[in-house]
Order: C-alpha cells, then structure tokens, then sequence
C-alpha cells in the first residue's frame, strides 16, 4: 500500500543531490540523442589490441573539447541486460534481480524521462532496427510513454545490409538520421545498436582489424565489432553535421552492459596482461563507456566520478532545466557537487573511488588487495536499502500512488 512509499519517498528526498546551478538549464530545448552501445564495455576505450588502434573515434571523443567523458562509470543490469539498461536511463530505477523488468512489469505506472520530456514538449521515440516486441518492448514503451517506436518495420533492411542480428549500424545510423530531419524538434530519440552483440560476427567487407590471438573466439572477433561500432558512431556525428542537426543536440553515449562474460577470463587475462582475472577484477570489468557530448560547449573534461546508468535521468533532465526534485528516482546528477562516488550493482557489488565489494569480499582501490569488511559495511546495507526500495516499486506498481506533479501521494493511497 502507499505507506510503503511514505518511507521511499523520505529517503529519496533526505538523499537528493542538489542541481549544479551553472549547469542546470543551460541546454534548454536542445534536442536529445542517446546512444546504446551494444556490449560496449571501457577496457577497450584508449587500449590497443596487438598494436591496432580499436576505438579510434571514441578514443578521440575522450579529449574532445566539446565531450564529458566519464572513465568510472557502470552498467547496472541484470537478467535483462539491453532492456535493464534501457529502464535505469528511462526511471531511475534498477530492473529485478529475477527475470525482466520489461516482461514482468510492462503494465506498472512509471514517470519515464520521455514522459517527463513529453510534458515538456519533446517528441519521444526509440530507434532500433528489431522486431517491436522483442523484450516485449511494445509493452513497455506505452507504459512508459515513449511516443514512437522506430522499428524493424520503419528501416530498409536486406541481406546486403545486415549481418548477425540484423540491420548493420552503420546503415542503421544512416537510416536513423534521416527519419530525424523528419522528427517535431525538440526531439528525444533514443538508438540502440545492435551489430556490436555475441557471438560478434561481421562481413568480411566490415572488418577493419584482424581478430586477436587467444583461445576464445569470442573475445578475438569482439575486437572486431567493437572497432565496426566505433565506425558507426563516427558516421552518425557526421550524418548529424550534415542534415543540420548536430548544432543543437545532446549526444549522450553509454554501453549498455558487458560483452565479454566471465566464460572468457583466461582470454581477458591474457588480453589485460594479468595472471588471472579476480572477483576484484571482474567487478572494474563492468565499467562501460560514458559520453556525453555537447556541441559548442567548449567545457569538455574525463571525469572520473564513479557512477552508473541509475545517474543518467536526472542528469539529462536537468542540462535541460527540467526539474526532478518530486521525482521518484535513485540515482543523482552527474554535475552535482553533492554526487557521490558510489555504484551500486543489480546484484549487490559495489564500487566507490576507494573500495570494490565483489564475491563477499571488500577491496581496496586501485591495488586490489583484500581489507577488512568494515570498510564496506556502511556501503554494504546502502546498497541493499536502495535495491530493497527499487524492487518494492516496482512489484508493489507503487508509483501509480504518486502525483509526481506535487510530490505527495494520491488520494488513493493514504486510506
Ligand atoms: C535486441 C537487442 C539485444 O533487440 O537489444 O538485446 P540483448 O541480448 O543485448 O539484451
Ligand atoms: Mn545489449
């Protein structure tokens, strides 16, 4: 009932990061472009693969005057792993810890950011070149009020231009960026990759690398995609440049969860140049690539607060100048002064600027070694409340008892 969420709302109030007052605002009514990397993790950001450059125009956006690049930054998922990331971003919220979030709960009441961009004038739409009810999408995106779903359906797809799972990237973005010029502005889409998926087959005409040399064929041609999804993000900046539609958007840039499961640690620790890959290891494995790029700022920075897809609403709302001070979200802004260095894995890992807590165990960073529990502790049961509150949210469908407007609850609930 609704005094559960009595409690939940006290504590997301108590712990609400206070908005960057230079920041907030100061995008207003650009359009917004976020972008799921499939499988995309950092290990490969800035790193060479037997001597071949692998992500040479994300390497190149890590200094980019116009880019935040975020170094400590995670993916969050579970079971449900592209969907999982697609509700952190859209709620800020963890998905479950069992199954999808997107299966199980298609039906709940939920205040999405495309909602909330809709409210504010937005034309909100997913972009992503599969059937629409894979995930069970088509469900989930009325319930969360994204406007449009830009489908297999809406692409030109043929055996010339796909490869794997379906409609190549690049013509993807090709595709993508020219249904845009037809889009209302301001706009918010949101494109899902798709080539950059296991088991990481490409055409020959599409490989730019060769694959690397250890025992996992999985990891070696991972490479590969890897290095083809890079050439996709570069053709996407310059579609945008060319139809005019660069100038006056954010682009925001994210992996979406792991590529490389721990099946391939022997792989990895001969990649990485380590004798073996630890619980430690593994935990820092599940950074993923953070971007967020804007136009004309001239303020780009790699900034190395650690952090997680559960951030990214209220991040983006607020370059807007859109407020979510009554909102029901876990995860702070990025630009906050009061952000705190502190990750919170669906599964109860965690990672701080000091400490990793993987396998029951707590570590120290950056050497690795093991400490004691104590250091961890308070963390440790932060974690469990938060990921207690996502889930009573979400099996309760308790935001249906929310007027997000005012911040109180509904009539309804306080029976
Ligand atoms: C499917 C694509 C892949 O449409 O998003 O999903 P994943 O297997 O990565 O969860
Ligand atoms: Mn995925």
């Amino acid at each position: 009932d609704g005094s559960e969420l009595v409690e939940i709302d006290n504590y997301v109030q108590a712990n609400q990061a206070s908005v960057n007052s230079e920041m907030f605002g100061k995008y207003k009514g650009r359009n917004v472009i976020l972008v799921q990397l499939e499988s995309l993790q950092s290990f490969v950001i800035n790193n060479e693969m037997n001597g071949e450059e692998v992500t040479p125009f994300l390497n190149s956006l890590t200094n980019d005057p116009d880019t935040y690049y975020f170094n400590d930054f995670y993916h969050q998922t579970g079971l449900g792993k592209t969907s999982d990331s697609e509700f952190l971003v859209e709620n800020s919220l963890f998905g479950l810890g069992r199954g999808a979030v997107f299966f199980t709960h298609g039906g709940n009441t939920y205040n999405s950011m495309a909602e909330k961009l809709g409210k504010n004038g937005y034309f909100t739409n997913v972009m992503h070149s599969n059937n629409d009810s894979f995930w069970n999408r088509d469900v989930m995106y009325d319930a969360l009020k994204i406007s449009k779903f830009y489908d297999v359906n809406d692409y030109t797809v043929s055996d010339e231009n796909s490869v794997n799972w379906g409609l190549k990237d690049i013509p993807f973005f090709e595709q993508s960026v020219d249904m845009m010029t037809e889009m209302p502005q301001p706009f918010y889409s949101r494109m899902i990759t798709l080539t950059n998926h296991y088991p990481f087959y490409l055409d020959e005409e599409d490989i730019m690398i060769p694959e690397y040399t250890s025992d996992s064929g999985t990891l070696n041609r991972y490479f590969q995609t890897v290095r083809y999804l890079d050439e996709s993000i570069k053709v996407l900046f310059e579609e945008l440049k060319e139809k005019g539609l660069y100038e006056n958007s954010i682009i925001v840039l994210y992996g979406d969860h792991y590529g490389i499961s721990e099946n391939h640690n022997n792989a990895m620790a001969m990649y990485l140049d380590k004798e073996e890959i630890t619980d430690y290891d593994s935990a820092l494995l599940q950074s993923v690539p953070l971007y967020i790029h804007i136009p004309g700022s001239g303020d780009g920075q790699v900034i190395e607060k650690t952090s997680g897809q559960i951030d990214l609403r209220p991040t983006i709302l607020h370059l807007l100048g859109i407020n979510t001070s009554n909102d029901m979200q876990l995860g702070a802004d990025l630009f906050s002064e009061e952000h705190q260095d502190f990750v919170i894995f669906r599964d109860g890992r965690f990672v701080t600027s000091d400490y990793v807590f993987a396998g029951e165990k707590c570590y120290e960073r950056p050497s690795g070694e093991e400490i004691d529990i104590a250091a961890c502790k308070p963390y440790i049961e932060r974690a469990q409340v938060e990921l207690n509150y996502s889930d009573k949210i979400i099996n309760g469908d308790l935001l249906r008892f929310y007027d997000e407007e005012t911040g109180n609850l509904k009539k309804e609930a306080v029976k």
